[in-house]
């Protein structure tokens, strides 16, 4: 393909919302020991790599496929039925999809007795139309139950309270789901413990043992789903991400050494974009060779890992829109560089996958107050240079590694 001329790349990269900084891309401080190897690439490089359809095979989910790979993101349930637009952006870019709420205990449990599955349902009917995996969040967590649970809730009914719950939720959609978030969330190191484990709701009321009740149910429920264990803050090459990493390995290990059945740990992977003043530091949130070696571990107990809830938070950035975009784009390259070099990978997903709807900003947004830039499209639906990096870094996963 010809070159584009500098207009036309401007004209092009305003059309699809990508900023012309993209082309000049903030070096990276972080090195693991998989990407260290592999030759550098700028994040988004060439002009007419802009002008290529994001769509059909150009989409995330086949080039993804291409290299042993799923991508999908999580729904934003009242967008999918209101928003016929974002409904076709996931159509047309995921293989597999996740509610971002619709199947957790607030969204399915109005009270103690009840159950109510529209949101759910509708989300497993416009997977299967599609010819989607759907993967399922979550099973049990500290956050996000009803109010009626911490009224009801006791320690003599706990145990029958989790095991209806997952009898009644993974056996409805039995032999339909990719993969189900059984446990999301159970290490919290600060909370003082000594095996890490984190002083939920669950733990209070059932006692450790909750984790394996909730996987053996789950698996006498649906015994096809794949069944994970999920967690956020393994990620940073921090003493905080050390040690957590540490508490759910050994945790895992218990697990396995248990024959609790466990097939996959989610790596959430919300990772942060930073300012990259000096030209080499601090940037996506300092990853690198302790979630390689980590990731490596969890392999080697014959475990899968899956990127479940990636997106790159761009608070910390000055507040120009190529330069956020950059950065961010950078992140999501090196991340998703890094950790795809591991074969244990297989699964990708964004959490969300258009600006308009992302999560972040609800809690502790930006200073500035504008939208945050976390996902590979705009608030338009437009590519921006995160789509290219998370594209190229599925492209640059070897051969030997997507189909080992
Ligand atoms: O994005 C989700 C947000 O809309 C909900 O209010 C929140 C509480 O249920 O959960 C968010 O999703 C979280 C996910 O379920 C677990 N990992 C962290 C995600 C972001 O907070």
């Amino acid at each position: 393909m010809r070159r584009a001329s500098r207009r036309e790349f401007l004209g092009t990269a305003a059309r699809l919302g990508v900023g012309a900084a993209t082309a000049t891309v903030l070096p990276l401080a972080v090195a693991g020991r998989a990407c260290a190897a592999k030759p550098r690439r700028a994040a988004s490089t060439s002009a007419d790599v802009k002008t290529e359809s994001v769509a059909g095979d150009s989409s995330l989910g086949a080039h993804g496929a291409a290299h042993g790979l799923l991508y999908g993101c999580a729904v934003n349930m009242n967008a999918l039925g209101a928003d016929a637009a974002y409904a076709a952006l996931v159509r047309e870019q995921c293989r597999i999809v996740v509610a971002e709420n619709a199947m957790k205990w607030g969204a399915l449990r109005p009270s103690a007795e009840g159950f109510n599955f529209d949101q759910a349902d509708a989300l497993v009917a416009f997977a299967e139309a599609n010819r989607m995996k759907i993967r399922g969040h979550n099973l049990v967590w500290h956050q996000n139950n009803p109010k009626w649970f911490d009224a009801t809730a006791t320690k003599e009914n706990a145990r029958g309270l989790l095991v209806t719950h997952i009898e009644t939720v993974a056996g409805r959609y039995a032999g339909r789901m990719h993969s189900w978030d059984v446990v999301n969330e159970a290490i919290d190191v600060a909370g003082g413990r000594a095996d890490g484990l984190r002083n939920s709701v669950w733990l209070r009321l059932i006692d450790e043992d909750y984790i394996e009740l909730a996987f053996k149910t789950a698996r006498e429920a649906d015994p096809q789903a794949l069944l994970t264990y999920n967690d956020y803050g393994i990620e940073p090459e921090t003493h905080a991400g050390e040690q957590k990493r540490e508490a759910v390995i050994e945790m895992l290990r218990r697990m396995v050494a248990r024959r609790v059945p466990l097939d996959a740990v989610g790596v959430q992977s919300h990772i942060a974009a930073a300012v990259s003043t000096d030209g080499n530091k601090s940037a996506a949130s300092q990853v690198g060779a302790g979630l390689m070696r980590f990731i490596a571990a969890v392999r080697e107990l014959g475990l899968q890992v899956f990127v479940t809830e990636m997106d790159v938070n761009d608070r910390a950035l000055a507040a120009d829109e190529p330069g956020r975009d950059a950065a961010v784009a950078a992140a999501y390259r090196q991340y998703l560089e890094m950790v795809l070099g591991d074969p244990a990978v297989r699964l990708v997903l964004t959490w969300g996958i258009t600006d308009r709807y992302t999560w972040l900003g609800h809690e502790d947004g930006r200073a500035d107050g504008k939208l945050e830039r976390p996902l590979p499209f705009d608030a338009e639906g437009k590519a921006k240079a995160a789509f290219f990096a998370m594209r190229g870094a599925f492209d640059q996963r070897e051969a030997a590694v997507s189909h080992g």
